[in-house]
């Protein structure tokens, strides 16, 4: 397995630490640098990014002072090898933002002991008396649950979706953005925070003294991006969509669907999970929703289905896996290339080395369209790959899918940087409407918080992205909703899985 080091894995996250000098004493040092930004890993838009977003990147507590910085190496003994770092923490009327430093990479919702430890009125006289502080909520990361204390000090087992958690990246890192509710934990204008890595000998604990790290709270009302509206910036913006449907859900749950399809009005879908249905019966389902236009066409083989405004060109399956792969005839006046497209569904959940194979897979397949001749794309081609990802595991299947890194070099060929200049793919990471979120697959009922699993990567040589935004309807305004024909309950009628979309022009 490649190994990719600690500063590589922090640039991927779009932070880089520049030696942060711990302070002997593990207190507050507030003249730390904070983390700055890679010009790579950076958004392709210019979000309103006036709030902290819980989307796996970091630049958003740039201009935030850590809250404290522990000491360095007194993790290395125990909690298997966790060494925390810095604290930073912001907060509004509704969520407690906390980002923090693990001192190795690794994944956050198992494989730890890692415990946050809350106590949410600043005061010892409600909750448990833990390290010094009346802790009311305890949320155990690796254990992916956690327990509530009442005032009495009796406890309740919650889940994710008890307290609104968020966190960020769903792939392994050395930092973690996390988010939850201020209404789970009793009011205060203040918390008082510890986060520990287990209870063995060696373990960290953050900080190391009693009486958790106190943390003031605003009560301002939360930053909300003033995007308004579903519209391309432009009428002539190429708009890819991606949607992974949900065991057909297109064909079984099709009134939603349609509802958003017509709002959101894309001229490329790649749609995921389409398991019993063909390509003319997606196409069907889009003509219903989008008619009037000319007529549209679909490519599949199995799973990994693309519907297109405008003609294919060849379509072929990437592997057996059902990766799907057309070549698209863009209007040559308006774009002045074509479009290479990848519709990807490397499986899910545990299955890590599948996962990799089949982005391995992938990888391997841009680098032989590349080449060109008879089998290849024309040089300065549009190259989007979009899809469920399932990217839960290792960021260095990020790395594979956005650079083209090749894990198994013996089996698939040498690692190509699969942009046109030589250099990776950009990650086009839409946030949700509003710019609050950047999830793209959420389910109440699971024990695994919402997570970024649906991505779309384009050729950033010769594509500029001029927008783009992950749909939830549940968070619409209700003119929106009028506006678009759409109802609250649509996204989550319709899948676990959000609509993704992004929007192009020629750079
Ligand atoms: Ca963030
Ligand atoms: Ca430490
Ligand atoms: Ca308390
Ligand atoms: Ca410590």
């Amino acid at each position: 397995m490649r190994r990719i080091p600690l500063a590589a894995a922090l640039a991927l996250f779009g932070l880089v630490i520049v030696s942060p000098p711990r302070s002997a004493a593990g207190s507050l040092a507030p003249s730390d640098p904070p983390p700055t930004v890679t010009g790579a890993a950076a958004s392709a838009v210019a979000w309103p990014r006036t709030a902290v977003v819980i989307d796996g990147r970091f630049e958003d507590w740039q201009a935030i002072e850590p809250v404290w910085n522990d000491n360095a190496g007194d993790g290395k003994g125990g909690g298997r090898g966790i060494d925390l770092g810095r604290l930073w923490a912001a907060s509004d009327a509704e969520r407690v933002f906390l980002c923090f430093e693990t001192g190795l990479e690794m994944g956050l919702q198992g494989g730890n002991d890692v415990a946050l430890l809350i106590d949410g009125d600043d005061s010892i006289s409600t909750g448990i008396d833990r390290l010094g502080m009346g802790v009311d909520l305890i949320w155990r990361f690796g254990q992916r649950e956690g327990a509530v204390y009442s005032s009495s000090g009796a406890r309740r087992r919650i889940e994710q979706s008890d307290v609104g958690l968020r966190q960020g990246p769903t792939v392994t890192s050395p930092v973690f953005e996390i988010s939850l509710l201020r209404s789970a934990l009793p009011p205060g204008d203040a918390i008082r925070v510890c986060i520990t890595t287990g209870s063995q000998a060696g373990s960290d604990r953050l900080p190391d003294t009693e009486g958790g790290v106190r943390i003031a709270l605003s009560d301002a009302a939360p930053v909300i991006a003033h995007t308004r509206s579903l519209d391309r910036e432009h009428p002539d913006d190429l708009r890819v969509l991606t949607y992974n449907v949900l065991f057909d859900g297109l064909f079984k749950r099709p009134a939603p669907f349609i509802r958003l399809l017509r709002a959101i009005d894309p001229d490329v879908v790649c749609f995921q999970e389409i398991w019993s249905h063909s390509a003319q019966q997606a196409v069907d389902q889009v003509n219903l929703a989008l008619p009037g236009g000319a007529p549209w066409y679909g490519g599949s083989t199995e799973d990994g289905l693309i519907v297109s405004r405008y003609p294919i060109i060849d379509n072929q399956s990437v592997d057996d896996a059902g990766n799907h792969w057309a070549l698209i005839d863009l209007p040559e006046d308006v774009y002045g290339a074509d479009l290479s497209l990848i519709s990807a569904h490397p499986p899910c959940c545990d299955n890590e080395q599948g996962r990799q194979e089949e982005l391995d897979g992938i990888a391997a397949w841009m680098r032989e369209l590349k080449r060109g001749g008879d089998s290849g794309i024309a040089t300065g081609t549009f190259i989007v790959i979009a899809g469920d990802m399932n990217l839960v595991g290792s960021s260095e299947q990020v790395e594979t899918l956005v650079a083209g890194v090749i894990g198994d070099e013996e089996r698939f060929g040498r690692t190509v940087s699969p942009d046109w200049d030589g250099t990776a793919l950009t990650d086009a990471s839409p946030l949700h409407i509003g710019g609050r979120e950047g999830y793209t697959w959420r389910d109440d009922t699971s024990r695994f918080a919402p997570g970024k699993l649906d991505y779309i990567v384009y050729s950033d040589s010769v594509m500029e992205m001029t927008g783009g935004f992950v749909l939830r309807t549940e968070d619409l305004p209700r003119e929106m909703l009028v506006r678009y024909g759409l109802r609250a309950s649509d996204t989550g009628e319709a899948s676990d899985h959000l609509p993704v979309v992004a929007d192009f022009t020629r750079r």
